[in-house]
């Protein structure tokens, strides 16, 4: 048995330890300052009579957690003091919980494991639910540890109470309130658990303040196993003959393919099958871009894959749920079309698209098993069908040479082209600009992009530090619009406080530009709503201790992004672009003509 306290002087912590363990019996003198050593005495010793919160941290350190994000609050102090003790575990303070937990989604995004944010009660909870919601549509695997009224308060609407069930019910994957100290030993690797099984996501633990201070005898246990589901061989079998047995067969990968780390697996099955592939939306780098197989990516309306899957008689679609934005509002996919869907998730499949063979499985996995029964050689016809959609997406990826009354986008693209190191990441926002970011940039690196499939504002920046974070040797580029830039632009704080040098690109239309296009095109003219007048984003930068470079003309981008990676610091860049070119595809001349093809929905 361990038992071990501390006591605080002159603000420094000292810890006494009285413990008999199987090394004998180990007593401090009071008033020994012995910190770690204390401390590795509780952690090595079972039963252990742990706070709430020392519970939450050791099972967090069993968990192989080295980030956490969060706004303080009086709600979870014993948590805040129990991460105190655990260096090993970087604890990243954020200036809004929308942006700590859009940080810790695009961390678990970056790095293919579990996000974790701490946030208070009430309000800290409705901020941090944007990144609850992206993680919820992005399927994401991510912990938020939420603070609650002590458990005597509760149902009295306490102060900032609310019921996390059914505030975050049809948000997260689970939500959770454990009763006692000695519960949180179960419920957080349980937490974790769920958030990274099967289709991937958010999940709530609520921690009553008391809970976190109370002290149980607890026997921690350690994370749980990764279990792998494997195919069912027949349909495997199957799989393989409906694929030799098409015409032009196409394939769709997304989140499954790199949350399974199938990246190679789908390389040489797209090659062995003879299969051009199409990413969907906001998974461009599901699948290297430069490789011949490659046909582009689906989202936002016409896009050049989306003429590939509509030309295809066979359709594979691994690791994808085929939303809405993928599916240009599901009009994807045509009668007549078959549908070879895997999905570690049962509910993902035939969710908007009925298919003809089901696969369960981990997308790794099914892959591998589908490579065992490849043909010997891939039918020329099938070699020319690939050729010829991978041109396709060459052709209608680079940018052409439109004109712009400030800084062309076309010029912008092909400078981050020319100027990035091939293992950058680019992170987007939501917003219009972003439609250039995913069709002009070759995403031939593992994990080089970060985006909001859900279409959400403000991630754009958060997203781009915790990449750098997760990969402090990569250059990485955040972009947003000047409307998104204002919904987190304080997490540039952020980035200065932890030294983290991300380089964040707004791109300035004085409008939020997309919903500027729908009323174009709906109510032309009548613009409502959508003009911003914006602060002066690079002074704003250098204000917050970042540094800060302004763009008004194509040929002064390149120039400041090379300044920007070398400056050592975070640095913004504020690149004026013409309103007029409002989105990749339409003017707004073309709009009010009713001339555009723009879609009706791109986020
Ligand atoms: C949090 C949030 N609020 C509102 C919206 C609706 N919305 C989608 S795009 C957009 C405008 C984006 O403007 P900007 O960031 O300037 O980019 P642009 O479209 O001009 O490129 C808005 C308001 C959203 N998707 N997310």
């Amino acid at each position: 048995m361990v038992r071990g306290w501390w006591f605080v002087v002159n603000g420094e912590k000292h810890w006494r330890v009285s413990a008999l363990n199987e090394a004998g019996a180990v007593n401090h003198e009071p008033g020994t300052v012995v910190g770690e050593t204390a401390m590795t005495l509780l952690e090595k010793a079972a039963p252990a009579m742990l706070s709430g919160g020392q519970v939450l941290v050791e099972c967090l350190k069993r968990e192989g957690v080295q980030h956490v994000f969060c706004v303080p609050g009086e709600s979870y102090l014993g948590a805040l003091d129990a991460l105190y003790d655990a260096p090993q575990i970087r604890v990243i303070v954020n200036r809004q919980e929308g942006g700590a937990c859009y940080m810790a989604e695009g961390y678990a995004k970056a790095t293919g494991s579990v996000g974790v944010c701490f946030v208070t009660r009430g309000p800290g909870a409705t901020n941090a639910s944007i990144g609850v919601h992206c993680a919820d549509q992005d399927s994401t695997p991510l912990v938020v540890f939420v603070g609650q009224v002590p458990r005597a308060n509760r149902g009295r609407e306490a102060l900032q109470e609310i019921d996390y069930r059914q505030f975050f019910g049809s948000l997260a994957k689970w939500v959770t309130e454990p009763e006692s100290a000695a519960k949180l030993a179960e419920v957080v690797p349980r937490a974790f658990h769920v958030a990274r099984s099967g289709r991937p996501g958010p999940v709530i633990v609520s921690l009553p303040e008391d809970v976190l201070v109370e002290r149980a005898e607890v026997s921690l246990g350690g994370s749980y196993p990764r279990g792998r589901a494997h195919p069912d061989p027949e349909r495997v079998g199957e799989l393989a003959a409906r694929i030799a047995g098409a015409g032009r067969p196409a394939l769709i990968v997304g989140a499954g393919v790199k949350m399974a780390g199938a990246r190679e697996a789908v390389v040489r099955f797209a090659e062995a099958f003879g299969l051009p592939v199409a990413t969907s939306f906001r998974r461009m780098d599901a699948f290297p871009n430069s490789h011949p197989n490659y046909a582009g990516t689906l989202g936002g309306g016409w896009s050049p894959a989306f003429d590939t899957i509509q030309a295809a008689d066979v359709v594979v679609v691994v690791g994808d749920r085929l939303s809405e934005n993928t599916t240009a509002d599901y009009h994807l996919l045509k009668p007549g079309q078959a549908l070879l869907q895997v999905d570690i998730e049962p509910e993902s499949i035939g969710r908007n698209f009925a298919p003809q063979l089901a696969i369960v499985a981990d997308a790794k996995l099914a892959l591998e098993a589908a490579l065992e029964r490849a043909p010997k050689a891939v039918p020329s016809a099938r070699e020319a069908w690939v050729k010829e959609r991978h041109q396709h997406y060459l052709q209608s990826s680079t940018p052409g040479d439109r004109p712009s009354r400030s800084t062309s986008m076309d010029r912008v693209m092909r400078d981050l082209n020319a100027i990035l190191p091939k293992d950058a990441i680019l992170t987007v926002d939501a917003g219009n600009f972003s439609g250039w970011i995913h069709r002009y940039y070759r995403y031939d690196a593992e994990h080089s992009f970060l985006g909001p499939t859900v279409g959400s504002m403000g991630y754009g920046l958060p997203s781009a530090i915790a990449a750098k974070l997760a990969h402090p040797h990569r250059a990485v580029i955040g972009t947003c619009g000047d409307g998104g830039a204002l919904m987190t632009f304080q997490e540039l704080c952020t980035a200065v406080q932890f030294g983290i040098h991300v380089v964040l690109l707004v791109f300035n239309n004085g409008s939020f530009g997309t919903i500027r296009m729908h009323q174009e095109r709906d109510f032309p003219g009548r613009t409502i709503g959508t003009d911003i007048r914006n602060p002066d984003f690079a002074a704003m930068a250098r204000a917050m201790g970042a540094e800060g470079y302004t763009v008004k003309r194509s040929e002064e981008f390149a120039p400041a992004l090379r300044a920007a990676l070398a400056c050592g610091k975070p640095a913004v860049i504020d690149v004026t672009t013409d309103l007029e070119q409002i989105s990749v595809s339409a003017t707004i001349s073309d709009l009010r003509a009713g001339k555009s093809t723009s879609s009706r929905r791109r986020p």
